[in-house]
């Protein structure tokens, strides 16, 4: 093994061809280096035979960033999302080749549909046995093409410097996303006296920020004429830190605003002119206003399909205006008459610069108000177990909505999003497009190291809280005083709703009979752990929870048929909920 080293030592140190004197480092080195003046402070990884030379660089580095081991890849590039979702800032992740990579592919390919910033490092097999299937060696760039919103496999050492950069750059910049670099182990360990540049230049990715004008003067043009205008607001204004001047635009022009799952927080929740969040579980008076509305101008979200339900029924009455960094997604699932292809700060920001004078929609805003107040979120409480959106209002109330939330996927989930109700950006970390069962918890860590400061409450549903209950030992570890809900209805929940109302309540693998006991897991793991079973026990539980001094996981028993409303099924339009009241 040694000689082999050895061998292959020497063979990368020729390849390595310095130009420049200096003390002979490694790619590894020069990797760390990289990593600390692209100001990153913390990264999400798990070492392997193909990193060890990152390690190893690691830890003899004067870098002042953090590592943070997880207990599984998956939780690591959760944890980097959760992390960037509520900073703003790039998620960075290291795994090995082979299975760590692979194991990192549902996070990235939930960042990629979440247009989420990650830089991914992963391990490879030296580059001379790469394609000989070599111990722990899997087609990384083949497997993430389809799942990156660019990647690279690094094969001389001369061009580390430049494709580090140019991820960052990649990944903040035009529409987010996940940047893989495949590192093959002679790069990380070939020895080299160069500093080399760092400089890069894209001429095939110049994204297009500064909106056109006319296209500009177009929306305002349909804002003047419409008597039912509504703002779809999505995830592209928090990316482009816009919520100010959306704030200005919206109160400007009294325009009524609906949310989508992953903008929620963009506008104020509790500001009258918030019509909640649109889609499949969303409220009965947003869907019914996109439904209705003359006038959509979507910002910054992608029209997704559970947000729009069956295509044919919606918005049929509206002219479309939509403001996207992204082109590819204007027109892609609803005919669009005004494409504003820009940076969402930007394309309000020369709206706001506009006079628009508008026709009088008072009695839209009021037939919307009348709506709300007839169609409210409604739910059943009982005396045997807790009241799931109940227990959402109740920990909305004593956090005084300003935690940072995060979730799993499920009912619990749409339960948060119906009830939790956001005023602030970046205080919310979901995963929306994927979907993904597990993300919920590891994000809430990442999001707690990302801001140590703000109080970080994670909601996970049984079932999802044990795809990713490895995680717990880095509460402990990293002192991360992270409040874990589990919202416990013995149930893959959503699954269940889905089968009783859609298969004649065949219960086919979604009912969690045995379950672990949470308070020994918590305790286990050195957190604290807590039982509530009843709504009278809630309050003073909460209570509890918050005013610790630390993390704690508590085991909260919902009401096990507890069903979300209200809801489009499947293949539904927009204007055809059911269960909007009892
Ligand atoms: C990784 C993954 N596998 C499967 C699913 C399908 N799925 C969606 S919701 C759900 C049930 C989640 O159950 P639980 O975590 O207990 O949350 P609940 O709905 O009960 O609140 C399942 C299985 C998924 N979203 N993600
Ligand atoms: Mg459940």
């Amino acid at each position: 093994m040694k000689a082999e080293a050895e061998k292959l030592k020497s063979e990368t140190k020729a390849e390595a061809s310095p130009k420049a004197a200096g003390e002979p480092k490694t790619g590894a080195d020069l990797l760390i280096e990289l990593l600390a003046e692209a100001d990153v402070d913390t990264i999400f990884g798990y070492p392997g035979g193909a990193v060890l030379p990152i390690y190893d660089a690691m830890y003899r580095s004067e870098a002042s960033f953090k590592h943070i081991l997880s207990r599984h890849e998956q939780g690591s590039i959760f944890a980097a999302e959760g992390y960037a979702r509520v900073t703003g800032k790039p998620g960075v992740v290291l795994a090995t080749s082979g299975p760590g990579a692979t194991n990192l592919i549902t996070g990235i390919t939930d960042a990629m549909i979440d247009s989420i910033p990650l830089v991914i490092f992963t391990g490879q097999v030296a580059n001379h046995v790469i394609g000989t299937d070599a111990f722990q060696e899997s087609d990384v760039l083949g497997i993430t093409t389809p799942i990156t919103k660019y990647n690279y496999q690094v094969e001389n050492i001369e061009d580390l410097p430049r494709i580090v950069n140019e991820a960052f750059h990649i990944a903040t910049t035009g529409r987010p996303g996940p940047v893989v670099i495949d590192i093959p182990k002679n790069i990380s360990e070939a020895l080299t006296t160069n500093t080399f540049e760092t400089e890069f230049d894209l001429p095939g990715y110049q994204p297009t920020t500064k909106p056109n004008p006319m296209q500009i003067i177009k929306v305002a043009e349909a804002l003047g004429k419409a008597k039912k205008p509504v703002v779809l607001a999505g995830a592209g204004i928090l990316f482009s830190k816009a919520t100010e001047e959306l704030k200005e635009f919206i109160e400007k022009y009294q325009l009524p605003v609906v949310n989508t799952l992953l903008g929620l927080g963009s506008f104020p929740g509790s500001s009258p002119l918030s019509l909640g969040m649109g889609g499949m579980h969303g409220s009965y008076t947003a869907n019914m206003a996109m439904y209705e509305c003359d006038l959509l101008i979507n910002i910054g979200a992608r029209f997704d399909d559970r947000l729009t339900g069956n295509l044919k029924h919606f918005a049929p009455n509206a002219k479309v205006a939509h403001i996207d960094i992204d082109p590819a997604e204007i027109g892609k699932n609803v005919p669009t008459e005004i494409p504003v292809v820009a940076d969402a700060k930007k394309a309000l920001q020369a709206l706001l610069k506009r006079n628009i004078s508008m026709q009088d929609h008072q009695e839209w805003k009021e037939h919307l108000q009348q709506n709300k107040a007839k169609y409210p979120l409604w739910y059943d409480r009982s005396d045997e177990a807790i009241s799931p959106q109940w227990f959402m209002k109740k920990i909305h109330e004593l956090t005084n909505g300003e935690a940072i939330v995060t979730t799993d996927v499920g009912q619990h989930q749409m339960w948060a999003a119906q009830h939790y109700t956001l005023d602030k950006p970046h205080k919310w970390a979901t995963s929306g497009g994927l979907g993904s069962m597990g993300f919920g918890f590891p994000a809430a860590i990442g999001a707690q190291l990302g801001r140590p400061d703000e109080l970080v409450v994670s909601i996970s549903g049984d079932g999802g809280f044990q795809m990713n209950m490895q995680e717990l030992m880095l509460l402990k570890k990293y002192n991360l005083p992270v409040k874990v809900i589990i919202l416990n209805n013995s149930a893959l929940g959503m699954v269940r709703q889905w089968q009783e109302s859609f298969y004649e309540e065949r219960y086919s693998e979604s009912l969690l009979d045995e379950n672990p006991d949470f308070v020994k897991l918590a305790e286990s793991y050195g957190v604290r752990g807590m039982r509530v079973d009843i709504d009278a026990e809630v309050e003073p539980a909460l209570k509890e929870i918050l005013a610790h001094d630390g993390p704690v996981v508590a085991d909260f028993r919902i009401i096990k048929k507890e069903k979300v409303y209200p809801m489009i099924a499947p293949g539904k339009g927009i204007h055809e909920m059911i269960g909007v009241t009892k």
